[in-house]
């Protein structure tokens, strides 16, 4: 199989504007700290590091009309939105170093934009303990980062909904739900409504992760664009605890590295957001190591040659 193509740019986005708690905003230099760069090069791929975005401070207020730092949040992914726009366009692989999940307005849109330019299908495939899929009225907590995919699929504040110019930017059949075990009670609904196709924990005790991904990555071709969007609260709180929203029950270690090796079978992989670390939260810098560990295998580290009867 083809692997991801061999030029990334790792760009940088320390903010925590959209989480209820300080800390994510550190996330970058901890990735940079635990040898994201050098696992890369290792493997034998262009690592350019574009550094951080500067975007505005987080301010520490209350929600306003049910969103909290609305203008910020804004503010950040429209820089975000240009800046990857740019290095999708220059026919890079980008890596968002996070920051908090409310970044994924922002690359995803930027994403699709590309996409819709390209004429490429594009697959979301969003690894979260959360869906993510909150509005103004359902949220419990105004926290955007509660937020992005709701606002991707066209249901969020006009500033939010339209960056990058397309309403909405994703359609819900684009996007596959990995490892969810707390959505609030209106969220669920809307989430069902809405039709996206979601691998539950539930699902994946019942059916086994690598079923789940199979069906997650069911009819990506090689006119895909495959966008990760990795929570690291996705993960069991045991081996993550450096995110400021754990929930118990995520996947083991090897059942988060099946994911990404599976992805990367598919050589199809063309964007990654990897968000909520919280180096404030960690046991040294443990969780940003098994990020870096996740990331290699996403490009190829541990997959061995493999005949085509071991991959049915
Ligand atoms: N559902 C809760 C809320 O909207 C918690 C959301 C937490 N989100 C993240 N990203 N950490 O997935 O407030
Ligand atoms: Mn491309
Ligand atoms: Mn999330
Ligand atoms: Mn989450």
């Amino acid at each position: 199989t083809a692997l991801a193509p061999g030029n990334i740019s790792l760009i940088g986005v320390p903010t925590d504007i959209g989480a209820g708690m300080l800390g994510a905003r550190m996330g970058p230099e901890a990735l940079r700290v635990a040898g994201l760069a050098q696992a890369l090069t290792q493997l034998g791929l262009d690592v350019k590091d574009c550094g951080n975005l500067h975007g505005p401070a987080n301010p520490w207020l209350q929600a306003v009309n049910g969103f909290r730092h609305l203008p910020q949040v804004v503010q950040w992914n429209q820089l975000l939105h240009e800046a990857l726009y740019c290095e999708l366009q220059a026919r890079r692989l980008p890596i968002m170093l996070g920051g908090d999940h409310c970044l994924a307005i922002g690359s995803i849109s930027a994403v699709a934009r590309h996409c819709r330019d390209q004429g490429k299908k594009l697959r979301v495939l969003w690894f979260d303990a959360h869906a993510d899929f909150n509005t103004a009225t359902l949220t419990p907590s105004g926290n955007i980062h509660g937020m992005p995919v709701a606002c991707l699929c066209g249901h969020g504040p006009q500033e939010l909904i339209q960056i990058g110019g397309h309403v909405p930017a994703l359609q819900p059949k684009q996007i596959r739900q990995i490892g969810i075990r707390s959505v609030d009670a209106g969220e669920k609904r809307l989430v069902h409504d809405m039709g996206i196709e979601v691998f539950d924990m539930r699902y994946i005790d019942e059916m086994g992760m690598r079923h789940a991904m199979e069906l997650a990555l069911a009819l990506v071709d090689a006119n895909t664009h495959l966008h990760v969007s990795l929570d690291v609260d996705f993960l069991d709180p045991a081996i993550a605890p450096g995110v400021g929203t754990t929930v118990r029950g995520g996947p083991t270690y090897r059942e988060a590295q099946l994911c990404m090796e599976m992805i990367a079978d598919t050589g199809r992989l063309a964007s990654l957001d990897v968000v909520e670390l919280n180096p404030a939260l960690d046991v040294g810098n443990q969780t940003a190591e098994l990020a870096v560990d996740l990331i290699e295998s996403l490009f190829g580290k541990s997959t061995l040659m493999r005949s085509s009867a071991a991959k049915r």
